[in-house]
């Protein structure tokens, strides 16, 4: 360890530690924009300067390593100057559009602004004028609002192993782009919506489609139904300031309620008919009928990773669509014919803590129902947004409950916000469909926990099944690797393209992008699976209504026809 004095203050931490980490060892915060815990150190926006007592020298808190006897003060004048300095410095070429940015509120530069006092700036900066890349249906970029911390691209190179954006120019014209200044919708880019949770500033942020939804809102033909993603009811109550991690569904359905929607249900209905259908899938593969491992195939990021850097691999992708694809069809099928409404009638509003989503519902394999399945995707922040449009007292709210048919779920469903949960709801119902025996232990701990690889072995009906969980594209890219060198082998992988799952989508709150945040998310989800009275796919009453007036079995024609998809190379 390594002793050193902070503010007067005595402090000893593990050798190779950061000043900035002694610093928050002893509850001093200092302000940083290009320092992210979860990313490597970078040190280019030095607003963490702090001066060192004894040579007068100031230096970047973030990069700098501790040494034996360090003196620092954070506080000096010539620490506090030389940080509203570099803050003006960011100021002077940046647009004046607070008031309208859509970070306005939540934005860490113009925090820390009004933090250090930065009343005037002192310096003329020239202003950007790079054309906004807003092509694609998922995430916008504007380079003119870019402060080059390279949050980004670091997340996007070091936990998305995609590499699809990285700085170019120097100097003045130096911006974060991509290869050849293409669209982001044009490249490799997995809509993972990583970049745009990690920016401090208004520079990356999700294509918003609230306007699409109040007009449907608006429309009296239309008949707008929504559908709420498992994760959601986990984090959408920060939008409101409460804690992560507190669980807001019977809230959240009184707000979409007074937003005006028709009809008000869950993902998670879908998420256990995904079940159904993934899991006799994987059955069918494991007596030989076709390939293994079988990916699961829910999250778009990964369908698209997949699809671009290991399309050797496509046929081990589970055909069962998403469920937000399952919901959207089967609202404009099955729902339509039961309420005698006619599909065109129908508008498909889903609420996702996704950007990929957005990409998944335009997929043009994802129509059906005879129409675009799904109409419109609201990320949990749009959708927080229209709630306080409406001047809803989110937290004043009482609580209701989603309606019936499409709204019935399972604790199964609930989990799947959450990384492993798909795998552990796929067990759940596997098991007991092959042994015809009730599973000893519901809570599979094994595929729980927020360890990037986590595998198991599971005995199913004398068969030992091999499964693995893996978020984080780099963690799958790894996993693939392996796979494909033939050091590992499995029967069945669940893959999530964003850390955490879910819970830690691209379209989840901003003020939470650490690993802790995402855990307390997780333990909500799994608190509300338990507190559930059923808890396995294969037991949702709607579910089998749906089967036996509807669809007839799991991976029948019907089934075929409206639950499965296909991948492009
Ligand atoms: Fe997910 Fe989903 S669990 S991808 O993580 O499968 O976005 O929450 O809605 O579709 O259910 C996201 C979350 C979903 C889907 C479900 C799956
Ligand atoms: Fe990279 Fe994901 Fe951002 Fe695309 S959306 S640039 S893959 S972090």
């Amino acid at each position: 360890t390594v002793r050193l004095t902070i503010d007067g203050q005595e402090v000893e931490v593990e050798k190779g530690s950061t000043v900035l980490e002694a610093a928050r060892e002893l509850g001093i915060e200092l302000p940083t924009l290009c320092y992210h815990e979860e990313l490597t150190l970078f040190g280019s926006c030095r607003v963490c300067e702090v001066e060192d007592e004894e040579t007068g020298n100031l230096m970047a808190s973030c990069v700098t390593p501790v040494t034996e006897g360090m003196k620092i003060r954070t506080n000096s004048s010539k620490a506090r100057r030389a940080r509203r300095m570099n803050v003006e410095l960011l100021l002077a070429n940046h647009p004046n559009e607070c008031l309208t940015c859509d970070r306005n509120g939540t934005c860490e530069l113009q925090q820390i602004a009004y933090d250090l006092g930065v009343h005037d700036i002192r310096f003329e900066g020239d202003t950007r004028d790079h054309p906004i890349d807003n092509d694609g249906p998922c995430l916008e970029r504007d380079p003119n609002k870019c402060i080059l911390c390279g949050r980004c691209v670091r997340v996007c190179n070091e936990i998305q192993e995609v590499a699809a954006l990285d700085f170019t120019e120097r100097g003045f014209n130096s911006t974060v782009t991509t290869a050849f200044d293409l669209p982001q919708s044009e490249i490799n880019c997995t809509n993972c919506g990583q970049c745009a949770v990690v920016c401090p500033v208004g520079a990356i942020t999700e294509v918003s489609e609230i306007s699409d939804v109040w007009d449907a809102l608006e429309d009296e033909d239309q008949h707008v139904v929504v559908q709420v993603a498992p994760a959601i009811q986990a984090s959408i109550g920060e939008e409101f300031g409460m804690e992560p991690g507190t669980i807001v569904t019977g809230k959240l359905v009184t707000a979409l309620q007074e937003l005006g929607f028709d009809k008000i249900f869950s993902t998670e209905f879908t998420a256990d008919l995904t079940i159904m259908e993934e899991g006799n899938e994987l059955l069918k593969r494991i007596k030989g009928q076709k390939k293994l491992p079988q990916f699961t195939s829910c999250c778009p990021g990964w369908v698209k990773f997949c699809e671009h850097n290991y399309p050797e691999y496509l046929d081990n992708l589970s055909t069962a669509k998403s469920p937000q694809q399952m919901f959207s069809t089967l609202a404009k099928t099955y729902y339509a014919e039961q309420e005698d409404i006619d599909p065109e009638d129908i508008f498909t509003v889903s609420v996702m803590p996704c950007t990929a989503k957005k990409f998944e519902k335009n997929r043009e394999e994802m129509a059906d129902s005879g129409h675009q399945d799904t109409d419109a995707v609201l990320t949990t922040r749009e959708a927080a947004r229209m709630i306080k449009e409406m001047g809803i007292q989110f937290h004043k709210l009482t609580d209701s409950k989603y309606d019936k048919m499409m709204g019935a779920h399972t604790g199964a469903g609930t989990i799947f916000g959450t990384t492993g949960g798909v795998m552990e709801a796929a067990l759940r119902t596997a098991y007991e469909v092959l042994t015809d025996d009730e599973l000893p232990r519901l809570d599979l701990t094994e595929v729980r926990g927020m360890d990037g690889i986590r595998d198991a072995n599971v005995q199913l009906n004398g068969d030992n099944v091999k499964v693995a969980v893996v978020h984080g594209l780099k963690n799958a890219a790894d996993l693939l690797d392996k796979i494909e060198a033939g050091e590992i082998e499995y029967d069945f992988v669940e893959v999530m393209a964003c850390p955490g799952g879910c819970i830690g989508g691209g379209g989840q709150p901003f003020a939470s992008t650490t690993m802790d945040v995402k855990a307390k998310r997780a333990e909500a989800l799994y608190q509300t699976d338990k507190a559930n009275t059923i808890r396995k796919s294969h037991e949702n009453p709607q579910i089998i209504k749906l089967y036996e007036d509807y669809l007839g079995e799991p991976l029948s024609s019907d089934s075929h026809h409206l639950l499965h998809t296909s991948y492009q190379e």
